[in-house]
């Protein structure tokens, strides 16, 4: 969350810092701005809205300089006004970008006031502008100001800082919050992630927890808390700068919904050999640290907590392993009782999810086999600080309502069931099953995907809803949820996902004429038990719409509209009939006229807690 970018070059860094900033709005879209010194004092514009709010500003008022920073807000803390908007500009010289909260803001922010700064903002962030200027004044360097501001800070940041009396140089520093360093000829930069700087560049360096970084044109100086220098690897990234466009699509999910099944190719690739699957692809000590597992604790938010509750049923049948699967903002605040030789396993898009990263680095020190992520960003601070580690190869997920990443989540998931059921009993034909559908996932995909025309007009009688349910057994149960996620995060139709044999515990009082109910009902052997909580919604005159694998007899009656199904062999089921609700919820939403990829009130890489 909170797109960063800062420059620091021979040329006019404007330019770059407003394409970093396209390339990192689904980071943040409430309101942008950039300061960049100009003819040596600070410019500063700052627009409420998108990036193109700013850049409107900047055709009629513009900058041209040689140092700046840019940014793109999520509100935490006030908001969202032009006064909020970030950079933050103490004194007309110390100007600031940050991501992430300053949980005590509050004291620092009277004490400085006592020494007589005026506050123009209601953000925690303005105290750091002020902080870094009272220090400053104490004839400090740029560097040392920073530093000791932020032995200050508690809470998560990732912040750029420039002094307009050190024009070469900006300063950054991270606690928590994603930071990247960009290396050039003759010209550096930082942002939040690599994809702002592609265009620029193609060699990082990826900002440890407690770097503190002095940035000039030349040359790149890291330090840890202590004050001491730091060497940091360099990495080349192969990445081509289109890979975060959206080519014919109209919107950026879309494209990821279509990119699935190359996305299921990629993710299986170097995981099986023989009809099995190859733990140790997981890490050098796979097998040795899978092996001792007896128990698993999944611990992740959102739609990777989805895919935690699918994998929960998955590594209970193939491994006969105990699974429990918990939110990571509940996880990491709770005491946590750890049975002797648990596996602790996290789930995240982005690998900088605060709170699965907290729950990672809590997990720690509380005693677990190994800690394994499952993660779709390579460099992430949650791969980095993982014992094993299984990358989904999702390639850059732009849209804000996750789709690919969950169902190569899904599959990655169940690979990893099928290695512990290894070593645990699962037969040598079992496993064999189980890769077999693994590999036909992208094809399955691929006719799911055929049923887009279906579900686009299918949309139209979801358009005017205010309410819908989603209902589902077994790994389906945790399938209908992800689907009443995407529907209420994109189209704002308020959703709910049940365990079909639930709803007579009370939601079913809520079905009438009005309530669609959308019901997933694979060929499994819950079928017969799935078709009776049907007829209970049907009874009592609920819009039923039903997608269904054409050998389960379901056919259209009054009040139940089937939506027939391509075949999807169980265990791929959930991944397959994902993608017909991700469709639903994708035509609803542009039906309604709802900003597709950026939902209002959200961001991607969730970095606050
Ligand atoms: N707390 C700051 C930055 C918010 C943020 O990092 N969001 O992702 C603010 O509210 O401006």
């Amino acid at each position: 969350m909170c797109g960063i970018v800062g420059a620091v070059a021979q040329r006019n860094i404007t330019p770059i810092l407003l394409e970093g900033l396209r390339r990192l709005e689904y980071r943040g879209y409430d309101s942008a701005g950039i300061a960049v010194l100009d003819r040596g004092r600070v410019g500063l514009r700052r627009a409420v809205g998108k990036v193109a709010q700013l850049e409107a500003k900047l055709a009629v008022d513009p900058l041209n300089g040689q140092l700046g920073i840019a940014h793109t807000r999520w509100a935490t803390h006030g908001g969202v006004t032009e006064a909020n908007a970030h950079p933050h500009v103490s004194g007309d010289r110390v100007a600031v970008i940050h991501n992430g909260i300053i949980e005590n803001y509050e004291p620092l922010k009277a004490e400085l006031q006592a020494k007589g700064y005026v506050f123009k903002s209601e953000t925690d962030t303005e105290v750091i502008a002020h902080l870094v200027h009272d220090n400053l004044k104490q004839g400090v360097g740029l560097a040392e100001a920073v530093r000791e501001a932020v032995r200050r800070f508690t809470g998560a940041y990732a912040i750029v800082v420039f002094d307009a009396q050190a024009p070469d140089r900006f300063v950054v520093a991270r606690i928590a919050s994603p930071l990247v360093i960009g290396l050039g000829f003759g010209e550096n930069f930082v942002a939040s992630d690599v994809s702002a700087l592609l265009p620029v560049t193609q060699r990082f360096i990826y900002m440890e927890e407690g770097d503190i970084a002095e940035i000039t044109r030349e040359a790149v100086y890291i330090f840890g808390a202590d004050g001491h220098k730091r060497e940091r690897k360099v990495h080349d990234i192969a990445q081509r700068p289109e890979a975060a466009e959206k080519g014919q699509y109209r919107h950026f999910m879309l494209k990821e919904i279509f990119e699935q099944p190359e996305a299921l190719v990629a993710t299986l690739g170097g995981r099986i050999a023989n009809h099995h699957v190859l733990p140790e692809s997981l890490g050098p000590r796979a097998a040795e640290l899978l092996g001792r597992a007896r128990n698993i604790h999944i611990v992740a938010c959102g739609t990777s907590y989805h895919a935690g509750l699918v994998a929960k049923y998955w590594i209970e049948e193939l491994a006969r392993l105990p699974c429990s699967v918990e939110l990571a903002s509940e996880y990491r605040y709770r005491t946590v009782n750890v049975p002797a030789d648990t596996l602790f396993v996290t789930l995240s898009q982005s690998g900088e999810t605060a709170d699965t990263l907290a729950a990672l680095r809590y997990a720690r020190h509380a005693g677990y086999v190994a800690l394994l992520t499952i993660c779709n960003s390579a460099q992430s601070s949650m791969v980095r600080e993982s014992d094993l580690v299984m990358l989904t190869h999702a390639g850059p997920e732009i849209g804000v309502a996750s789709t690919k990443a969950f169902t190569t989540q899904l599959l990655a998931v169940l690979i990893v069931a099928a290695m512990l059921g290894r070593y645990n009993g699962l037969s040598k034909e079992q496993e064999a099953e189980v890769v077999r559908q693994l590999y036909s996932a992208a094809g399955t995909v691929e006719k799911a995907l055929e049923m887009d025309p279906a579900i686009q007009k299918l949309a139209e009688l979801f358009v005017e809803k205010h309410h819908t349910l989603f209902l589902g057994r077994g790994p389906m149960f945790p399938v209908a949820l992800e689907g009443a996620l995407k529907l209420k995060e994109i189209s704002y139709i308020h959703a709910e996902g049940y365990a079909a044999g639930e709803l007579k515990h009370g939601p079913l009082a809520l079905i009438d004429e009005d309530m669609p109910v959308v019901v997933v009902a694979p060929n499994n052997d819950l079928l017969d038990k799935l078709k009776s909580n049907i007829q209970v919604v049907r009874a009592r005159g609920g819009q039923l719409f039903v997608m269904a694998d054409v050998a389960t007899g379901l056919t259209d009656e009054p009040g139940t509209t089937v939506i027939p199904m391509p075949h999807a062999d169980t265990y791929i089921a959930p991944i397959v009939y994902t993608v017909p609700l991700q469709l639903l919820a994708y035509h609803v939403a542009v039906l309604k006229g709802t900003d597709v990829d950026q939902p209002r009130n959200l961001a991607k890489s969730v970095t606050v807690e």
